[in-house]
């Protein structure tokens, strides 16, 4: 791709869906970074020559435009401090704890604010130089809010979408950040905000209302300058069909029996897939299966939990915290609890691959998702599509965003422990007729609403709000 190409549909997001690795020799190649956005949006990209805009994860990298498999990528360099101030600061310190119910105390530091708006310019630049005249830009998430209003000025031709992956918090809390009126405005920029439920979007529109004192009716907010912005909620999902295709082949399902056996053929294997965030619920969760065990409601010979924790975010201090909280609790719970070649939990940190991940699915006869905020939570949805004969169960915490969707589930409030323990107990324990009842309801959800579908949902909205302007994004199925 010449630097010079512009696209009708350009997709930023805070990363490419690759990563930038260095080999020994000093060249540089680029790794698929497998997600449900690169899923998504690849098939709507090809169709339309799009173009992605995002971080590599390097620092200092000045790359131009290029081709990876088909894909068109322009990255956008970070200095060190960059990532330092805007990416574990502003995004990961002051946003993500705020957005998610203040569950970590959310930190407010003025020059993190600073480099956040400098990187936001910076996509935003890019953007604007990358897409055609009229061209449809879709802008993701909460590093990114600014880049609406900020291409908008740039570029009012073109028609801009900007989707929240995380949750959109209530006034009561959004009001403790210093920059609420500019972030606002930033997300004003766009023609379509989208949200995950549809009290995430209210909860925009009505600080819009609030904060910035604009008009609003119902899901609409009516600008000065005769413009409208719509704010609505497209729930994200999973390429279903895709994963239950590999849940169902052979080598999957060999190696979901192997996990078995190398547990010791459990009667109830629990699972829990997670970043290692402290938004995710997972300390709670343990200490609840430990007193189950403690108590005697289940038993080491019968119960084994499986957790899977990635590593994540580690150089911002909360994480660090958390990951030396569990491993400590996971201690104490083997060592007190656990006997020689049976532990009470096996605490995997590694990142696995899809085949991995499937037949961990496949194997676990409970998944225990319990969140203490969650904009959507896709473990849950793909536990669901895995689980293909209809058995299985899955423990849900209300406050993930699919709980909207996956209401067969057995929901709990993660807050609660003891609420929590009964729950799982109840999963553990349902009859047979009674999960399949409701994991074959949770997969007709799943199985209608993929996630080509939420793009196409999304894209379709977006060029409705503006009908008199857009050039026709184009349609394109998952094969
Ligand atoms: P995340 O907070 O990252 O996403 P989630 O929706 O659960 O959370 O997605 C995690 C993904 O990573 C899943 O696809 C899962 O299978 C995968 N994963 C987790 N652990 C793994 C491991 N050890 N190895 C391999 N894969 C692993 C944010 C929001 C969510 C929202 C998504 C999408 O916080 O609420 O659902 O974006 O919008």
């Amino acid at each position: 791709m010449s630097p010079k190409h512009q696209s009708d549909l350009v997709i930023v997001a805070n990363r490419l869906p690759v990563d930038r690795v260095v080999n020994d020799d000093g060249s540089v190649d680029w790794r698929r970074s497998p997600g449900g956005l690169v899923t998504a949006i690849e098939p709507v990209m090809r169709a339309n020559d799009g173009v992605w805009i995002g971080w590599s994860g390097g620092t200092d990298d000045e790359e131009e435009p290029f081709e990876d498999e088909g894909l068109f990528l322009a990255p956008v360099p970070l200095s060190a401090q960059e990532v330092r101030e805007f990416y574990e600061g502003f995004s990961n310190a002051t946003l993500w704890p705020l957005y998610h119910d203040v569950v970590a105390k959310p930190e407010f530091h003025r020059e993190w604010w600073e480099s956040y708006v400098a990187v936001n310019r910076r996509f935003a630049a890019r953007a604007a130089e990358l897409a055609a005249e009229g061209a449809t830009v879709w802008v993701h998430d909460y590093q990114l809010q600014l880049v609406p209003a900020m291409l908008r000025e740039a570029r009012p031709d073109l028609t801009i979408g900007f989707f929240l992956h995380i949750p959109f918090p209530p006034a009561e809390l959004f009001q403790q950040m210093p920059w609420r009126r500019q972030i606002l405005e930033g997300l004003l920029g766009a023609d379509l905000v989208g949200f995950q439920r549809p009290n995430n979007a209210q909860n925009f529109v009505r600080l819009v209302r609030q904060r910035v004192g604009h008009k609003t009716h119902r899901d609409l907010v009516y600008l000065p300058d005769g413009r409208t912005v719509q704010a609505a909620a497209f729930p994200i999902s999973i390429d279903s069909k895709g994963l239950e295709k590999l849940a169902r082949s052979a080598s999957v399902e060999a190696r979901a029996k192997e996990i078995r056996e190398q547990l010791g053929n459990p009667r109830h294997l629990l699972l829990g897939v997670d970043r290692l965030d402290y938004t995710k619920g997972i300390y709670s969760r343990l200490r609840a299966f430990g007193e189950l065990l403690v108590e005697e409601r289940l038993s080491l010979e019968e119960a084994v939990f499986v957790q899977v924790a990635t590593p994540s975010r580690e150089r911002v201090e909360q994480y660090r915290r958390l990951r030396d909280d569990i491993d400590r609790l996971v201690g104490r719970l083997n060592g007190d609890l656990g006997r020689i070649g049976r532990p009470a939990i096996s605490y995997l940190h590694s990142s696995y691959p899809r085949e991995e991940m499937a037949a961990l699915f496949r194997a676990a006869d409970v998944c225990v998702v319990t969140p203490l905020a969650d904009g959507m939570n896709l473990v849950a949805k793909e536990y669901v599509a895995c689980r293909y004969e209809g058995d299985g169960a899955l423990v849900l915490s209300e406050f993930a965003g699919a709980a909207g969707e996956l209401r067969q589930a057995f929901m709990v409030n993660p807050y609660d422990i003891n609420g929590m323990k009964d729950a799982i107990m109840t999963a553990v324990h349902a009859p047979p007729a009674e999960r399949s009842k409701r994991m074959k309801a949770m997969r007709r959800t799943v199985a209608e609403h993929d996630v080509t579908d939420w793009a196409e949902r999304y894209l379709d909205a977006l060029a409705d709000v503006r009908p008199e302007h857009h050039k026709q994004v184009k349609p394109a199925r998952l094969s």
